[in-house]
């Protein structure tokens, strides 16, 4: 191992698949390594995550970074040369310190998360193996069950449809290898599908097709025709996973299905849930109501949490507290993590250890709003997470993590364990 003390941090501005701008940091340590990372953004956010530092203003719609990159720049770098890239612990702290507010807001979690994620590629790079097989030291790891999306809709396709994520999920796969390709038929078949219909209208936010459904029972009846015309059995092979999102159209128990024309309470939205997963092969179900619901994501889990996972997103921010308090009350039975929700590593890391802790699936997470920084398949691969989603099966932000994916698990070569099925947060009956 060469000197890992840190020699330089530099922030820049770069720009992320919505064509926004983010913040890229580059590490270089004394011994001559360097880590480079970029921070991503979420669209449909929890009111608990990491903060972003941006300008506001008129320019580039208010999203501009200038001052995250100069607290990287400044302050962020000063309290930084001379520390050990080796002790993240330590050197996320600082950084924690140094903002000083509970919600990373005053350097911001773009430039934290962006630096923390760089010292980390410095420190693997110091030591002369791969990120993930850095995090996994001599511990056994497991190549992720993908979650791909099919169809975009909630915050990421302007509420054409209520549901976000309309995804697949390849329990019946031998590998990652062979889930991408499966994956890959389905997403052909329904674009085929959709074309034939006149209901196609291009690619949302994540990649997935931005439907021209009339209702969101129509976008769950299209993908399982898919699944069945791309020649696979709907839930032994290719089954339905589902971000509802609910956070992004209901508070205070009240929930409103544009879509749909409809308005539900809590005890609806669980209802209807429940047909869905009578009717269709669903396997996984994210937030099923809003982040402020926490007796319906208790109602909700306690109801079906023995037919399909039940993830908190909005609902957990990927946050070790939360999740410990939500395990004790069984309100959910997975947790998804994302790095710039806790905004460090070492926070990123804690969430999922009191997911598995707790038994939890642990699914890590990309962001609405991505680039080609594929730092969460090294962390899905070395914290051993089991699952990986990263939105869909197209646009190059995506697509650079799954094929990262695939150069590990050929990397790995004999000693590939895949993940599949077990990997989800409950038994399938
Ligand atoms: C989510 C993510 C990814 P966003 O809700 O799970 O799909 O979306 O990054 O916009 O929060
Ligand atoms: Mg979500």
């Amino acid at each position: 191992m060469t000197d890992t003390r840190i020699a330089g941090v530099r922030g820049r501005r770069v720009w992320d698949s919505r064509g926004r701008p983010t913040v890229e940091v580059d590490v270089a340590l004394k011994g001559g390594a360097t880590g480079r990372a970029i921070a991503p953004a979420g669209a449909s956010m929890g009111s608990g995550e990491a903060v972003d530092l941006r300008d506001g203003g008129k320019a580039l719609g208010g999203f501009d970074v200038s001052r995250a990159v100069n607290a990287v720049n400044g302050e962020i770098a000063q309290a930084l040369l001379g520390k050990d890239a080796a002790d993240q612990a330590s050197v996320d702290q600082i950084m924690i310190a140094l903002d000083g507010t509970p919600n990373k807001g005053r350097l911001g979690g773009n430039a934290i998360v962006a630096t923390s994620m760089a010292v980390l590629h410095a420190a693997a790079a110091a030591a002369g193996v791969p990120l993930w097989k850095y995090l996994a030291q001599d511990r056994k790891v497991r190549i992720p069950l993908p979650e791909i999306q099919i169809f975009g809709g909630g915050a990421h396709a302007a509420r054409r449809v209520d549901i976000q994520d309309f995804m697949v999920m390849c329990p019946g796969a031998t590998s990652f290898a062979q889930a991408l390709e499966w994956t890959a038929e389905v997403y052909l078949a329904a674009g085929s599908i959709m074309k034939q219909a006149g209901k196609l209208q291009g690619v949302a936010d994540e990649g997935g097709f931005w439907p021209a459904f009339k209702s969101n029972e129509e976008a769950l009846d299209t993908l399982v025709e898919a699944i069945a015309r791309a020649g696979f059995k709907p839930r032994e092979q290719v089954a339905i996973s589902l971000d509802v999102a609910a956070s992004e159209f209901g508070r205070n128990g009240a929930y409103t299905l544009a879509l749909d024309d409809r308005r539900l309470d809590t005890g609806d939205m669980i209802a209807m849930l429940g047909r869905w997963l009578d009717a269709y092969p669903i396997i996984s179900i994210e937030d099923p109501v809003a982040e402020d619901d926490a007796a319906g994501f208790a109602a909700f889990t306690k109801a079906y949490g023995d037919r399909c996972q039940v993830i908190g997103d909005d609902f957990l921010v990927t946050n070790a507290g939360r999740v410990r308090e939500v395990a004790k009350n069984g309100a959910a039975t997975a947790v998804l993590v994302k790095p710039n929700q806790a905004g460090t590593i070492t926070e990123t890391q804690a969430a999922l250890a009191a997911g598995k802790a707790a038994k939890f699936g642990t699914i890590v997470s990309a962001r609405s709003g991505e680039t080609e920084d594929v730092t969460i398949v090294h962390l899905a691969v070395g914290w051993d997470a089991g699952q990986l989603k990263v939105g869909s099966f197209s646009r190059s932000e995506r697509m650079a993590k799954w094929n990262e994916c695939l150069r590990i698990e050929e990397a790995l070569g004999k000693d590939a364990v895949f993940a599949g099925g077990d990997a989800l947060g409950y038994s399938p009956k």
